[in-house]
């Protein structure tokens, strides 16, 4: 039985765990701190979920080491029962280990130990909880956030599943059990930050700072504190005269500096371990450094040393480009952006200062290249964003199964020397040394029952704290421990498993193969709409026409590609080189331009159009094999929106097939129906 409420923590009984129960039926645990004793109640939770009973729980004083339990601890007050190699581990790492009768989960610290328990039950729930364990892991990210785009209404933007988990008509109003439910959640998967309002503060959010919510934060922070999560607050830029009523925002003015170090005095008085702010400046209308003719390291430096004394950081978004380009204009490349403003002032950033950069060049689209500042950035600390909420991606309507891209991305080469690719490129900054520091991606939750609309866009949320704890994973390994974990080892998670790896496929072949972007519903973002954004502002074209389609960005063109180093610059730069799968984000094609498999472009484009919508039809005949399988109303909900896919699919087949067949006059040579 699938309880959706509860995603991959299900509660089910585990047959014939290899790990004999007595020892799993007194616990030794630490108690440290809040966090600790967290980690203590997970795990009688845990086992009662998974074995049906409740283990006697005392401290860890009480269990000599020759008392038969589990003794769960830090690295530290487990000392005398490790042996010495568990050494040093990076903070979140752990050890999980049997020793002699006894079973030892011992964290690096506090946090360690609660994904130390995590691990182990997820362990148990896969019936992969060996009764001779010896196991010791580490999160290659340090940072690892999920962004929230709540607003104070109650509305998400971009959200699928629901109105906001945490606000309601202008104010915090929230279930502290649901919440808590959530940080269970997160931290299961290794969470350990996350923004709790939109990077867009707008309306009543630009009041969050103020003393009229900051109770309110604070109290939510304090449940995701004992998770080992610590919150973001997203600050508007503008607020020194917005809602200080100072003459400017300007960053190098000392009243500003003097306001927002006293503004954060103040809310680090309410939450004295925030993490700091996440900054959307400079971008899609939101006030910036820009309007005062500085420059986005004056900008984040100021604010980094507000809140430098408190511990705090300061995430500064580099989604900064030109909305309001004119179509007319073919020399100004959007995809540009993000490196021409921030390249330059590699180094000017301040040691608290974090540049979150989104994955590709232009924003979350179905396939972009991996952005060419990864790599590239040397003296500036750094993170990828990511997009869980499936704002491009079918609206959680559509199932599109994310760490299919993920994994792509995680090994997509920078080509910076050896050892380049994004995964191998994480780490801990230190002095001198910037690698990426982790990851902050955009939830997909929200009230819904399920929390994430569709129900398998669970796997998004937890493919993606699995594979930036761990890069090496690959979507079908992660794809199939959260089939398992949600359903079990029946017909249903064969099913949901084999569902999920299809379906990234199958919906970038419907909808904008070979790198074409934005050939979306302008605003929405769901369904076809083939020149939608073509004479808009955004700075987002494809310009098809009667013999060609894409934007040629080698150095010839917009010399987007020359961004990239030498290497992948030269690979990009020529169409038998570039990857097919980015070909029309490269170059500009003509339609009867031969590609691998021998076939035209334009009749590529109508193959993967057919094939895409035949494919999303198969899925929904494969989901309906469950009928008498699950419970009727997650088979039903489920359905529901494969049969709202497959109606997705065949507008996006048959308007894309039309378009072109009306540009080029040219029929399928198979002979399929377009729509004249
Ligand atoms: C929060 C895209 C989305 C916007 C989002 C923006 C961003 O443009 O459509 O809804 O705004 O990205 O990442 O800031």
């Amino acid at each position: 039985m699938l309880n959706e409420y509860h995603c991959w923590l299900q509660r089910r009984t585990v047959k014939n765990p290899a790990l004999q129960a007595p020892v799993l039926q007194t616990v030794y645990a630490h108690s440290g701190g809040e966090v600790a004793s967290q980690a203590a109640e997970e795990f009688r939770r845990g086992i009662e979920r998974l074995l049906g009973f409740s283990p006697a729980m005392y401290p860890l004083s009480a269990g000599t080491g020759e008392s038969v339990g589990v003794y769960l601890g830090t690295i530290a007050t487990l000392e005398k029962q490790l042996p010495r190699a568990a050494g040093k581990l990076c903070a979140g790492g752990f050890v999980i280990k049997t020793a002699g009768k006894n079973l030892l989960i011992a964290g690096q610290d506090e946090a360690g130990l609660l994904y130390g328990v995590f691990r182990f039950l997820s362990l148990l729930a896969q019936g992969k909880a060996e009764d001779n364990i010896d196991l010791q892991e580490e999160p290659a990210s340090p940072l690892r956030i999920i962004n929230h785009w709540d607003n104070l209404d109650g509305t998400v933007e971009r959200g699928y599943a629901g109105p906001s988990l945490f606000y309601r008509n202008g104010h915090f109003d929230y279930d502290p059990q649901r919440i808590e439910d959530y940080a269970r959640l997160l931290a299961s998967v290794g969470i350990n930050r996350i923004s709790i309002n939109n990077v867009n503060v707008r309306a009543e959010a630009k009041l969050l700072i103020t003393e009229a919510y900051l109770t309110d934060a604070a109290a939510l922070a304090a449940i995701f504190r004992r998770f080992g999560i610590r919150v973001f607050l997203s600050i508007n830029f503008g607020a020194p005269w917005s809602l200080g009523k100072l003459p400017t925002a300007d960053p190098l003015d000392p009243a500003v500096t003097t306001w927002w170090k006293e503004r954060a005095a103040l809310i680090y008085r309410y939450i004295p371990d925030l993490a700091g702010f996440l900054v959307k400046a400079d971008s899609e209308g939101e006030p910036g450094p820009f309007q005062y003719g500085r420059t986005h390291a004056d900008g984040a430096n100021m604010l980094a040393q507000a809140v430098k004394p408190h511990g705090g950081e300061i995430i500064w978004r580099c989604f900064v480009y030109n909305c309001q380009q004119d179509w007319r204009d073919h020399s100004f490349d959007r995809a540009r952006a993000a490196y021409d403003h921030f390249m330059p002032l590699d180094g000017a950033f301040d040691d608290n200062v974090i540049l979150q950069i989104k994955f590709g060049p232009y924003d979350f689209q179905v396939r972009e290249p991996v952005s060419p500042l990864f790599g590239a950035l040397r003296k500036t600390r750094h993170i990828m964003e990511l997009q869980i909420t499936q704002e491009y991606t079918g609206h959680q309507i559509d199932l599109c199964y994310l760490p299919w891209l993920w994994e792509d991305i995680m090994r997509f080469d920078t080509a910076y020397g050896p050892d380049s690719r994004i995964k191998d490129l994480i780490g801990q900054h230190s002095e001198g040394r910037f690698p990426i520091e982790g990851f902050a991606a955009v939830a997909n939750t929200g009230l819904d029952r399920n929390w994430t609309g569709h129900t398998l866009a669970q796997a998004n949320l937890y493919g993606y704290g699995r594979i930036i704890w761990n890069p090496a994973l690959s979507a079908a390994e992660i794809a199939r421990e959260w089939s398992v974990l949600s359903f079990g080892f029946g017909p249903a998670a064969h099913t949901a498993e084999n569902l999920l790896l299809k379906s990234y496929p199958a919906y970038e072949k419907y909808n904008a193969p070979f790198g074409v972007c934005f050939m979306v519903t302008p605003g929405l973002h769901y369904g076809p709409n083939i020149e939608g954004y073509e004479y808009s502002r955004w700075g987002t074209y494809h310009r098809a026409d009667a013999q060609a389609i894409g934007i040629d960005r080698r150095p010839a063109g917009t010399g987007y590609s020359d961004q990239y180093a030498a290497k992948n610059a030269a690979l990009f730069a020529d169409p038998a080189s570039c990857p097919e799968n980015l070909l029309l984000f490269f170059h500009r094609l003509r339609y009867d331009y031969i590609m691998k498999n021998g076939e035209t472009l334009l009749q590529n484009i109508y193959d993967t159009h057919f094939e895409g919508y035949d494919e999303a039809a198969a899925m929904l005949e494969q989901w309906k094999g469950l009928k008498n399988v699950l419970e009727t109303d997650v088979y039903q909900s489920v359905l529901s929106r494969f049969e709202r896919q497959l109606a997705n699919a065949r507008e996006w087949r048959d308007q894309i097939n039309t378009y072109f067949f009306r540009k080029t006059g040219i029929g399928d040579k198979r002979g399929r129906m377009i729509y004249e």
